[in-house]
């Protein structure tokens, strides 16, 4: 039976990964953090007490920010595959933590790598690398040779991980991969981030639990895809012959706008847009009430305004075959967060 150790196994991608590597036969580890509050509600329901029978996964504490805890649990685990997904992954929260984030982002994959290196495991290595490392625009779609143009401290984190990846690689020969990965959601992304925070509000909002929303710059464009399709993106990358880089995205690209413009529009409160700037309002077309205003607080220091990825090298190369499209992606997600909202609406009596 294959081993696989996931760091960011409570994350969204991880809970993804984690099901579909024990679908796929694996014993999956995974590293979590202490935290005073439950911090596994993505992977409960996978979760078993380890003594029970044929048990086929396994949670350790640890930290990216502490090589001692990483050396053990891979001393201890000896996997055959990483996948390093443990982040501070907010970009907008990274320009408030740039130091604390390098720490996570940047120095917890070296620490990984090192790890790797110095128990002498024939381990293959995964870095969760990030479109965002694109941030201006110097060409799109933006592919495999495109330039970085890294636009937050969060950005920059995850450059170095990539060329540290990539230098293992070419160091010591290790099998070793970076996945550019372009935004992707589900039901399970956390609520801050945008596609998430929208879905969670207007369900609430449908519900009569909030009144209306607050967003940063709606004329940001994002490649968004559906993360369960993505982290089988990761899995190919780690069964291929060679280690190689590889962009994972849809090929489309929407704006923040468009993507609440969908979102109230399955709900039966068509969007219509009033005035400029931080004055702009979203309201129901049907009864003129405001139901998203503008929060400049939401607006970061340095934007990445558009991204729009080209993933023929993961199709041709990989065979990845994405199955949920930006509707399908959309229509799950207002779903799963409006049956959340009644849930709470009907708990709060
Ligand atoms: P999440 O924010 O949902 O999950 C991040 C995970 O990292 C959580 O399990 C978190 O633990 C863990 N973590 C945070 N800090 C540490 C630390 N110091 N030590 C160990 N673990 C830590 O991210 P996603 O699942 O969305 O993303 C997974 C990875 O992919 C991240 O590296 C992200 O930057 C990257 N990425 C994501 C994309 C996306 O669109 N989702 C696109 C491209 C890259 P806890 O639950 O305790 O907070
Ligand atoms: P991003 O995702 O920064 O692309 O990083 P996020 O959803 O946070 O922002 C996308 C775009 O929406 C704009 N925006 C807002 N964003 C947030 N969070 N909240 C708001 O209220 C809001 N209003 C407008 C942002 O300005 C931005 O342009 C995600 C993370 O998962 C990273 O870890 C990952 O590497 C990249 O995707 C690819």
């Amino acid at each position: 039976m294959k081993k696989a150790l996931i760091t960011g196994i409570t994350g969204q991608d991880g809970s993804y990964l984690a099901e579909l590597l024990i679908q796929k036969g694996y014993e999956v580890h995974g590293i979590i953090r202490r935290s005073s509050s439950f911090n596994t509600g993505r992977i409960n329901h996978i979760y078993h007490d380890p003594h029970e029978a044929d048990v086929r996964m396994f949670l350790h504490y640890g930290d990216l920010n502490d090589a001692s805890s990483l050396n053990k649990v891979l001393r201890d685990v000896r996997p055959d595959e990483i996948y390093n997904l443990g982040a501070q992954s907010h970009v907008r929260v990274s320009f408030d933590v740039p130091e604390y984030t390098g720490e996570v982002d940047a120095l917890g994959a070296v620490r990984i790598l090192e790890a790797i290196r110095e128990t002498e495991l024939n381990t293959k290595f995964y870095q969760a690398s990030s479109s965002e490392l694109y941030g201006k625009v110097v060409e799109t779609p933006q592919k495999e040779t495109t330039p970085f143009y890294p636009r937050s401290p969060y950005a920059c984190a995850k450059a170095y991980a990539f060329y540290i990846t990539m230098n293992y690689r070419e160091s010591y020969n290790m099998f070793a991969c970076n996945g550019i990965l372009f935004n992707h959601e589900s039901p399970r992304r956390g609520e801050t981030f945008v596609t998430r925070k929208i879905t969670r509000a207007a369900g609430r909002i449908k519900t009569g639990l909030q009144d209306r929303l607050y967003l940063g710059n709606l004329d940001a464009k994002r490649d968004w895809g559906f993360a369960g399709d993505y982290v089988e993106a990761m899995w190919l990358m780690l069964q291929q012959q060679e280690p190689d880089d590889y962009v994972v995205a849809t090929g489309e690209t929407w704006s923040v706008r468009e993507f609440a413009e969908r979102v109230f529009a399955r709900l039966d409160m068509p969007l219509a847009w009033q005035g400029h700037g931080v004055q702009e309002k979203g309201i129901d077309a049907r009864t003129g009430r405001v139901l998203i205003e503008i929060d400049p607080k939401y607006f970061r220091p340095a934007e990445v305004d558009l991204l729009l990825g080209d993933p023929t090298k993961a199709k041709t190369k990989l065979g990845w075959d994405p199955k949920v499209d930006f509707d399908a992606l959309v229509n799950m997600m207002v779903d799963a967060d409006l049956a959340l909202a009644e849930r709470d609406k009907r708990a709060n009596g």
